[in-house]
């Protein structure tokens, strides 16, 4: 492991994030973007009966080589080690991508809300900036110590500008209380599932685009499937509560294309449970 300043990790288990970690270059970062943007040109038309954005938002390691290596990417593992120990699973990797001037906002939530973790502490998201994400542009704002308290009730809005599964949003959150978390590109935040958070519009002239990369341990269990699907990418798993999966053979290989759809369905019970609607992301005949 690289030497890392490890005081980061005090801040971190106080107040449930920290941000402004330099993970990847300007020039890594400039490749990761047009790898993504060279997607979405070459599937703008989707892929079989589904947008792209379908795969970006949703568990992209299964399908997209370029997701999966990422969240393999020792720079970050190392960070992750530090916080959950040396053996890591990754449970899903997400793009939150706001266009310019866009309307597009994610209300202040707790992430394993609807991820049937129960509320464990052996989750955290490395959330990685691709462009400048900053205030203007709609960077994310934590709750700091947020990450202590109960899951807190959570209202579906389906707003349709609101970048999460079913618009779910916590009321009546004290703004005054929140730090904004702007970071450089290739810069990384660190979020604890508890830790309440939010992000604002996109009104700078640039695509928003960051990743997020949600990693778990062996130890932590889905309480409501028995079993839920990740990708070791450290270490090992002899607990036998994740079904473990290699990563994808190739983009939108077509066997890795139907295990994500019986991975979503899978998932979506769990995730829209108790919704009134799923017609979303999570659609359960995709
Ligand atoms: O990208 C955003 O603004 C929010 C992302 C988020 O909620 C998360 O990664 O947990």
């Amino acid at each position: 492991m690289r030497m890392i300043d490890k005081s980061f990790i005090n801040k971190y288990q106080k107040e449930g994030f920290y941000y402004g970690i330099p993970v990847f270059s300007n020039s890594e970062i400039r490749s990761i973007r047009s790898e993504i943007e060279t997607l979405e040109k070459k599937f703008k038309n989707g892929i079989s009966k589904n947008k792209l954005e379908q795969y970006f938002r949703v568990n992209g390691h299964i399908v997209i080589p370029l997701l999966a290596n990422l969240s393999k990417s020792p720079k970050i593992l190392d960070y992750i080690e530090l916080l959950l120990g040396s053996n890591i699973l990754v449970w899903s990797v997400e793009l939150f991508i706001k266009e310019p001037g866009s309307s597009k906002i994610v209300s202040w939530h707790q992430d394993i809300t609807y991820w049937g973790m129960g509320e464990t502490n052996n989750e955290v998201t490395a959330w990685i900036a691709l462009s400048n994400v900053n205030i203007e542009s709609g960077c994310m704002r934590f709750i700091p110590g947020s990450h202590n308290k109960k899951i807190l009730i959570h209202e579906d809005t389906f707003d349709e500008d609101n970048l999460l599964s079913r618009g779910q949003e916590i009321k009546g959150i004290n703004e005054k209380e929140a730090i904004y978390a702007p970071l450089k590109p290739g810069e990384m935040s660190l979020h604890h599932g508890k830790c309440l958070h939010a992000s604002g519009m996109n009104n700078s002239n640039d695509r928003r685009i960051g990743l997020a990369i949600r990693y778990v341990t062996p130890d932590v269990r889905n309480k409501e499937n028995g079993h839920d699907f990740a990708m070791l990418v450290r270490g090992f798993d002899d607990k036998g509560g994740w079904f473990n999966f290699a990563g994808p053979r190739s983009l939108f290989n077509k066997k890795d294309l139907c295990f994500y759809n019986y991975v979503l369905k899978y998932q979506s019970k769990v995730l829209m449970a108790g919704a009134n609607k799923n017609d979303g992301m999570y659609k359960a005949d995709k």
